[in-house]
Parts: structure tokens; C-alpha cells; sequence
């Protein structure tokens, strides 16, 4: 057995890994009930004659980020071992705030980093989405980007140098052109990338993990970056929206919810204004979305 290798490319049962010595080798998936997913640590073999390697098993996977099905259950595994999340907003087109609290709350619950990036920060209009204040005052990172002036483009890689990450966001927003900043090869790649995987499945999306210059790694497919992600059932949706989970200690129910439980200290901090009123709606409409397909 071969020392565990990493998932960069994945596209049906056809890939590509990379050992723990840096060498890639293009992989195949032997039988069709193993899914395996970019950031995916999985052991393989050489297969005798063939200029590539069989992986046997996928390793216990630290987090997988899911698409969430039609039907609410937990749909498509879109990428695993998943350290930051980078949900990408901008003025234009029209941010819709609850996709961005809704990527941020699964995040959470997958135990990755959040980090906000504003992008189009050369727009005039760019420098007053208000709303991020919101975000930052609650406790999260944000960092304005300029795709187009290559503004911010270093700060983001310093938050990228560890560990693997996604770009999410709506349409739009500059994800693919973010992405071409940080690696400047990034369109060449995923163009070898859908030669290479040709034999494969086409019903599935390809997903690639580009290796950063800065040491980090970002995942990107145009699978994962604009997804309604799958937050499960178990999941405290409070403790995905940061001001409110500094504050339901002191809610006078441990197993507040912060509906319309008296003495709910997260409804009087709305009443208060120390809660956005908007960012607590997201919150009930996340919890109602969640509850709807729950048993
Ligand atoms: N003004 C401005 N436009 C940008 C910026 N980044 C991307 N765009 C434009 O926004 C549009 C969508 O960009 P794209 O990268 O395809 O967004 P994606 O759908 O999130 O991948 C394109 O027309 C880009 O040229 C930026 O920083 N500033
Ligand atoms: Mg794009
Ligand atoms: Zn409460």
C-alpha cells in the first residue's frame, strides 16, 4: 500500500492525485459505488501496465461540502477536507445577502473558516456596500478585491496560504476572475484538465484544485462555485450567524431558538439594534428552510 495521496482532479471515475512527494499520476476509480471528491485523501495502487494508479479507498473525510438536493436531503459531495470558504459578493450584480449568510452558515457547519470578499471595489458603487459593515461588526473577515485593478489580490492570498479553499457567490460576482488572479495558469489547467478526463463520465462536473503561489490551494469547478449548500439536520443554525451566537448564553432557555422564547436575548438585541434585523430574518428563514424537510 501506497503512502494516502491527494485528490486535484476529479471528473466521474477518472482524475488526477498528487503524492506526498509532489509527483501527479492520473487515477481511476475502481468500482462505481466510490465518489471521490476533490481535497479527497484516498490510497491507491499501480496498476500493472497502465501509466496510471487505481485508488482502492477514499480516507475518513474531515468535512464534505454538499449540494443540497431537490427534495432537501443532502444531495451531490462537491468537495472535501475543506479549510476556508471565501464567499465572494460585489456591488453588482445586486448582492442577495441571504445566499451570502447562507454560505457563510454552512461554512460553520462544516467547521471551515468564513472569509468575505468584496470584489469590484473599483466601482463606485463598490465602496458603499454598507452591508459589510454588518458582517465585520459581527465578527467576520471581509477583504476588498479588485479583479479588474488587481486591487486586494495579495491580501486574499494571504488568507489563502494555508490549507484548501473554495471561492462561492453568486453569479457574476468575479469568482473566475478572482481565481485568474491568484493563479495565473488557472485557465490553461482546467483546459488540460477537460482533455485529459475526456474518457470520462460527462454527466458529472469536473472539479480542480489549483496550488497557489503562495503555498495554499483552491478548489474550483463550476460545480462548486455558485451551489445551495447542504446544511444538515443535527446543525445549530444560531451558531452559523456569529452575533447571534455570542449572545445566546444569555437567553433565559439553554435550548432557546430564538423565535418567540421569553427572555431571548437575540430578539432584544434586534429590538435593540445590535442585531441586524436583516441578518436575524436570514437566520429564521435558514431555520424554517432547515425544519421544512425534518422529520
Ligand atoms: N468592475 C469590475 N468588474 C469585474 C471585476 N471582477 C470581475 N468583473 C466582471 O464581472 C463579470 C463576471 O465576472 P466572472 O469572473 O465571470 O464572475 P463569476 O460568475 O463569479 O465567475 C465579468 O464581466 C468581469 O469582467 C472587478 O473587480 N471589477
Ligand atoms: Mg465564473
Ligand atoms: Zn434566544
Amino acid at each position: 500500500m501506497s503512502e494516502p495521496a491527494l485528490v486535484v482532479a476529479a471528473h466521474g471515475q477518472f482524475g488526477w492525485l498528487e503524492t506526498s512527494t509532489g509527483h501527479r499520476a492520473r487515477f481511476v476509480v475502481r468500482g462505481r459505488k466510490l465518489k471521490v471528491v476533490c481535497g479527497d485523501s484516498v490510497t491507491w495502487e499501480r496498476e500493472e501496465g497502465e501509466d496510471r494508479v487505481v485508488i482502492e479507498a477514499i480516507r475518513r473525510r474531515r468535512n464534505a461540502l454538499c449540494r443540497l438536493a431537490a427534495n432537501g436531503s443532502t444531495g451531490e459531495t462537491l468537495a472535501a477536507n475543506i479549510d476556508r470558504i471565501c464567499v465572494t459578493c460585489a456591488p453588482e450584480p445586486k448582492p442577495d445577502w441571504f445566499v451570502v449568510d447562507r454560505y457563510l452558515c454552512a461554512a460553520h457547519a462544516i467547521g471551515a473558516d468564513a472569509l468575505l470578499v468584496v470584489n469590484k471595489a473599483d466601482l463606485p458603487s463598490g465602496k458603499r456596500l454598507e452591508e459589510i459593515d454588518v458582517y465585520c461588526k459581527a465578527g467576520y473577515a471581509a477583504v476588498a478585491t479588485s479583479a479588474i485593478e488587481q486591487h486586494g489580490i495579495d491580501e486574499l492570498s494571504t488568507h489563502l496560504t494555508g490549507g484548501i479553499a473554495l471561492l462561492v457567490g453568486q453569479s457574476g460576482v468575479g469568482k473566475s476572475s478572482l481565481l485568474n488572479q491568484l493563479v495565473p495558469d488557472a485557465e490553461a489547467a482546467t483546459a488540460n484538465l477537460s482533455k485529459a478526463s475526456k474518457e470520462g463520465t460527462h454527466t458529472t462536473t469536473a472539479s480542480l484544485m489549483h496550488a497557489l503561489p503562495s503555498g495554499g490551494r483552491l478548489i474550483d469547478s463550476p460545480g462548486v462555485r455558485d451551489f445551495v449548500p447542504a446544511i444538515g439536520a443535527g446543525t445549530t443554525i444560531a451558531e452559523g450567524f456569529r452575533e447571534i451566537a455570542a449572545r445566546a448564553d444569555n437567553c433565559r432557555f439553554t435550548d432557546c431558538r430564538h423565535l418567540q422564547e421569553p427572555g431571548c436575548a437575540v430578539v432584544r438585541a434586534v429590538d435593540t439594534g445590535d442585531i441586524s434585523p436583516r441578518r436575524y430574518e436570514s437566520y429564521r428563514r435558514l431555520l424554517r428552510t432547515v425544519e421544512r424537510w425534518q422529520p
